[in-house]
């Protein structure tokens, strides 16, 4: 049942729920996404907790970042996992032998996957040192800027496939929504068996209801993407010839986008030229909107590069380009109405959360990841748009609704998009950290 929140006592009790959480998932020099499903260092969570971090732990937030920064690769690419060395072998699927970074060229000392995630980073640097006043902030923002501005040279340099200004993603994990159902059409081209998965021992199932999670052939395909990309040595020359997963996903380059405004910021604080970046995060902005805005359904789209359409399926990726300040009024107005549609049901007063998935559609799944359930993270994406669009109405309905979920149920990875029941891993990072920022 939706739990009572709004009295100051109610939201004390879980700012002290979201600050233990994190600090139970606080590991020497990071925070593990979870102790059970994620006990290593991945990449997107890592900027979304130092979010939260900064309002009560600011030295983690930084070291938090850092860390992270630590284990970027030569060409620039920042890795969506790092491995902590001091775990067992097998305590998370796929681990280090089966990523062999080791063998990459440009690859860091330390072990890490060779894909990358959305580049929230930038922004959440710049959101930590805003939103909190601590005397090495800006020491440790200096110290961050170059490496940041390599992330985002990487993903233009060696990821725009076509020239138009967007970085394409080579396997769903990229995107940081895994099996979206906007991934069907692109991941069913992908040859893969899944018997395969009898070879492999999956964790994630060890400490989630399987009905929660992607399917085994789902992991079958992952794990031929990573495959044809690591044999290949991580290299993204020749990608556009046959790599079997090619996407501009628009979530993932309205990150790049806002990475830049966020450079622009640091830039002009830290001594180096603004002017670039707002010349490339216009760039990006038109890019968006003329290559993955669908006027048909007035919502945004990732659009397969083999095939050069946009995918149907209508999800919450498509909404995220709102968090771009200089998105055109017609697309922001678009997205609004897509946001309030009963697809996604945003409102003033929410009576139920956002979903990942539009809740119309027939395969909508309410329980199973990235295919209806409710995740704080893409949340509080989208109240960052209506805010920046002016929307404060709709941006705290949406900001009620998410605490809300966490006053129900705590901490957890995601909510069933109906009842709000906390679902996947309890006691995980990013929602107590963005919970926090929600509060503040
Ligand atoms: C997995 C850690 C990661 C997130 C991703 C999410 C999931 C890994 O967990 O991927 O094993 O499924 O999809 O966005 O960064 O929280």
């Amino acid at each position: 049942a939706p739990a009572r929140t709004g009295g100051p006592a109610d939201l004390a009790g879980l700012r002290r729920l979201a600050v233990a959480t994190l600090d139970a998932n606080w590991e020497h020099d990071h925070t593990v996404p979870s102790r059970t499903l994620y006990p290593h260092q991945w990449s997107w969570d890592s900027a979304f907790i130092a979010i939260g971090l900064a309002q009560v732990r600011p030295e983690r937030a930084w070291r938090e970042l850092a860390s992270l920064f630590r284990a970027q690769w030569a060409d620039g690419r920042v890795p969506h996992i790092v491995f902590n060395p001091a775990l067992r072998v097998g305590a998370y699927f796929p681990g280090p032998e089966l990523w062999r970074s080791a063998t990459a060229e440009g690859a860091p000392a330390v072990d890490t996957s060779g894909l990358v995630q959305p580049p929230v980073h930038a922004l959440a640097a710049w959101l930590a040192y805003r939103r909190a006043p601590y005397p090495a902030g800006l020491a440790a923002l200096r110290r961050l800027y170059p490496a940041l501005v390599a992330q985002q040279r990487y993903l233009a340099a060696r990821r725009d496939l076509t020239g138009y200004g967007l970085a394409c993603i080579v396997h769903p994990w990229e995107s940081g929504l895994d099996n979206s159902p906007a991934w069907d059409e692109p991941m069913a081209a992908v040859p893969a068996e899944a018997t395969v998965m009898r070879a492999y021992r999956r964790h994630d199932t060890a400490h989630a209801d399987a009905a929660h999670r992607p399917t085994d052939l789902d992991y079958a395909r992952y794990l031929a993407i990573v495959a044809a990309y690591r044999d290949n040595g991580y290299s993204d020359r020749g990608l556009a010839n046959g790599h079997p997963f090619l996407v501009e996903c628009p979530l993932f380059n309205a990150a790049v986008g806002a990475a830049e405004h966020a450079l622009a910021e640091i830039a002009a604080l830290v001594g180096a030229d603004p002017g670039p970046h707002r010349a490339r995060a216009t760039r990006i902005t038109e890019a968006l909107v003329r290559r993955l805005f669908d006027p048909a359904t007035g919502t945004f789209a990732p659009r397969d590069l083999r095939t050069e359409r946009l995918v149907p399926a209508r999800t919450v990726l498509g909404l995220a380009p709102l968090i771009l300040p200089d998105l055109p009024t017609r697309q922001a107005d678009a997205l609004v109405v897509e946001a309030r549609s009963a697809r996604f049901g945003v409102a003033r007063r929410m009576d139920r959360p956002l979903p990942s998935y539009d809740r119309t559609a027939p395969d909508f799944e309410p329980l199973r990841y990235w295919r209806g359930p409710s995740w704080l993270n893409v949340g509080w994406l989208v109240r960052r748009g209506l805010l920046a669009h002016g929307h404060p109405e709709l941006a705290a309905g949406l900001r009620r609704s998410m605490i809300g979920l966490v006053a129900g149920a705590g901490c957890h990875e995601y909510f069933h998009p109906d009842s709000g029941a906390g679902l996947g891993s309890p006691a995980f990072s990013w929602t107590a950290a963005l919970l926090l920022d929600l509060l503040a």
